[in-house]
């Protein structure tokens, strides 16, 4: 096979000095079961993908799951008569991808049969792996819609694709968007987007809106990151003496990156930098963690208490053919506590 997809996610949320911050997730019992070994009450198969409803050949929960063999941009289609979703807040799924892998995919919500332009792109598939997939439904544009009819899961490169299984999908009524950590009195960064001013000059390969997963809110930024290549954020200069250290969450899927966080004084990197312990993989039931770094370690001794630029870089340096994801979480920059050069 040819390259093996390492694929991670990194919350580069970093609100500098951010505080413990307790997260709220609201949740309620009667999520909607959609595909449960069998089609759930209601939905219907309009898959114009070739699958097989009761395969075994992966399982994810119970006796059975979907075996999808999509050609150039055919899709599972779960469809139900129209119902509103008010009470709704996300899809979850759980996606494998077979012995190759590598799949692209693309979900799509549909309003009155008629599909939506805001989808969503799939974290591309990892061979002999179960994925978590959780889709916010505001994602997809059918957040408090009366007339959802269901969704599809799509191929996206116009190209045949190998075999796919998909797993225990649900209609959740879990609250759709997980707060952001407290900022207590930090400045955002990133938190669905990058921060009022601050600016994307990384050179990995990075997405600022990915989807899925998040750690809160309704996006991260998906990172993949060739040697030495980084996700960087920029700042014009501005004086750190209010700040202590630079927080993010990181998901790092199947893990082993190496990252390095350094900062720019003056547009000059600063050496060293501090290079997290290599990152393992995510456990399941708790992928997203919370790295902080101390702005001292990050600076050199000469500099470390004047006033300047902080752009803090994540340097991915990804296991041998490996790719990283790299997102960010965290809030809104709460502007009043944001301080500016005095
Ligand atoms: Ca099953």
């Amino acid at each position: 096979m040819s390259r093996t997809h390492v694929v991670s996610t990194l919350s580069c949320l970093a609100a500098l000095l951010a505080g413990a911050g307790l997260r709220d997730v609201a949740h309620a019992g009667n999520d909607l079961a959609v595909y449960d070994d069998v089609l759930g009450s209601a939905w219907e198969n309009w898959s114009w993908a070739q699958v097989d409803l009761a395969s075994t050949t992966q399982v994810h929960g119970g006796s059975a799951a979907i075996a999808v063999n999509a050609g150039a941009w055919a899709a599972l289609y779960f469809r139900h008569v129209a119902f509103d979703t008010g009470d709704y807040g996300n899809l979850t799924f759980w996606i494998h991808g077979g012995s190759a892998g590598g799949q692209r995919l693309h979900v799509v919500g549909t309003l009155g049969d008629t599909p939506l332009s805001s989808g969503v792109d799939l974290p591309v598939l990892l061979a002999n792996t179960w994925q978590p997939i959780t889709i916010p439904l505001a994602s997809l544009g059918v957040d408090h819609a009366a007339n959802f009819t269901g969704f599809w899961i799509q191929e996206w490169t116009g190209a045949d694709q190998p075999t796919f299984y998909v797993d225990d999908v649900m209609v959740t009524r879990s609250v759709a968007v997980i707060p952001p950590p407290p900022l207590d009195h930090g400045m955002a960064l990133y938190d669905d987007r990058f921060a009022e001013g601050w600016d994307n000059w990384s050179w990995a390969q990075v997405n600022p809106a990915s989807t899925t997963p998040v750690n809160s809110g309704t996006s991260a930024i998906a990172v993949r990151a060739g040697a030495f290549t980084a996700l960087a954020f920029h700042h014009t200069a501005m004086d750190t003496h209010k700040f202590a250290s630079i927080t993010f969450w990181i998901n790092p899927g199947n893990g082993g990156q190496i990252l390095n966080l350094r900062g720019l004084l003056s547009g000059v990197i600063i050496e060293p930098g501090f290079t997290l312990p290599p990152l393992a993989a995510a456990d399941p039931s708790a992928p997203w963690t919370q790295i902080t770094v101390p702005l001292s370690a990050t600076d050199s001794p000469q500099s470390s208490s004047r006033a300047l630029p902080i752009p803090s870089r994540c340097n991915n340096e990804p296991t041998p053919s490996g790719t990283t994801n790299c997102v960010s979480s965290p809030r809104a920059a709460n502007r009043r506590s944001v301080p500016k050069s005095r």
